[in-house]
């Protein structure tokens, strides 16, 4: 039984499409407490992060937009997730994925406290790695890999705290990479399971490598799920749908790897836009995802199946 503490962070700065910021409403509507409830879990709201005033900043990219909300919420989304990593299981329920620049820097708090070493699986279709500077949409969400990782080029924001290294960083279904992330990717070891590797391999041996890295450390995992992981055709509730994403069985095949794992200590839930969505559709999808992660399985088997 785990303590799952639920985080609502209504942003959708990060971005320029609205909706996002009913995420957190969708997933309670859609019954995201009340699944785990039903697999034994207790379960503790915490509401939705409030964000401090708006501090006064600027940057040289005339691209960038929101940038001191963007700085506000990262402060107030590390200080919400590290102290609920204290008392269980923090499930922060987004909102954009510029959310994750603060909650995987309150995992990165945290798990310099446990002196643990942090790991973050990246289930995208992008892969997030522009800074401050290198973006071209001037969209934050686009950005959070690249400040776990310490880069430069994040002058308005606080230092990382404690600096995620690239081998402890594994990216899934990225299918989407801008020229300027490609470049970065390349200077740094980090894996990235593109869709070209799951096509190839498949979901599991990758993954499996992973986790195994993870257990070996004695690391936290935090896992960052952004809606368009998913095809949009089975999750369209995402302001950037890109074609050839994982399919509902590898989906929750992920899901079930990382509940055996047991590894997973906090956990994102990005970029639904509830006001794109069919009839809950992808609400519904993504909180029956975090049922396999939190251990819904078909069949308990006592012993081998084949
Ligand atoms: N996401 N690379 C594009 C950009 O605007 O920087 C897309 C970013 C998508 C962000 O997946 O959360
Ligand atoms: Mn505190
Ligand atoms: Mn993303
Ligand atoms: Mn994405």
């Amino acid at each position: 039984m785990t303590h799952c503490i639920l985080l609502g962070a209504p942003l959708d700065e990060g971005q320029r499409r609205p909706g996002c910021l009913m995420g957190p409403a969708a997933y309670r509507v859609a019954g995201l407490a009340q699944t785990l409830v039903a697999l034994n879990h207790s379960v503790e709201d915490r509401g939705d992060v409030l964000p401090g005033p708006a501090p006064r900043a600027t940057c040289t990219n005339r691209a960038v937009h929101h940038l001191p909300e963007m700085l506000a919420w990262t402060e107030a989304l590390r200080e919400a997730t590290a102290d609920a990593l204290q008392d269980g299981l923090p499930i922060i329920m987004g909102g954009d994925h510029a959310l994750a620049l603060g909650t995987v820097a309150g995992a990165a708090v945290h798990a310099e406290r446990m002196g643990r070493p942090l790991f973050v699986l990246w289930l995208d279709a992008h892969s997030d790695i522009h800074t401050v500077e290198s973006t071209t949409s001037g969209n934050l969400h686009g950005t959070p890999i690249a400040y776990a990782l310490g880069l430069p080029g994040f002058d308005p924001f606080p230092p990382f705290p404690h600096p995620v290294p690239g081998h402890n960083i594994c990216m899934f279904g990225i299918r989407s990479v801008d020229p300027a992330e490609h470049a970065a990717m390349q200077a740094i070891d980090i894996t990235v399971n593109d869709m070209r590797v799951l096509d190839e391999y498949g979901i599991v041996a990758p993954l499996r490598g992973f986790l195994d890295r993870v257990q070996a450390a004695g690391g936290m995992l935090h896992v960052s799920l952004d809606v368009d992981f998913l095809d949009p055709s089975i999750a369209p509730a995402v302001g950037t749908t890109v074609p050839g994403g994982t399919t509902f069985r590898e989906a929750h095949l992920v899901m079930e790897l990382l509940h055996e794992s047991g590894l997973v200590t906090s956990l994102d839930l990005v970029e639904l836009n509830p006001f794109l969505d069919d009839r809950g559709r992808t609400a519904k999808l993504m909180v029956d995802l975090v049922g396999s992660l939190m251990g819904r399985k078909v069949f308990d088997r006592p012993t081998r199946s084949f």
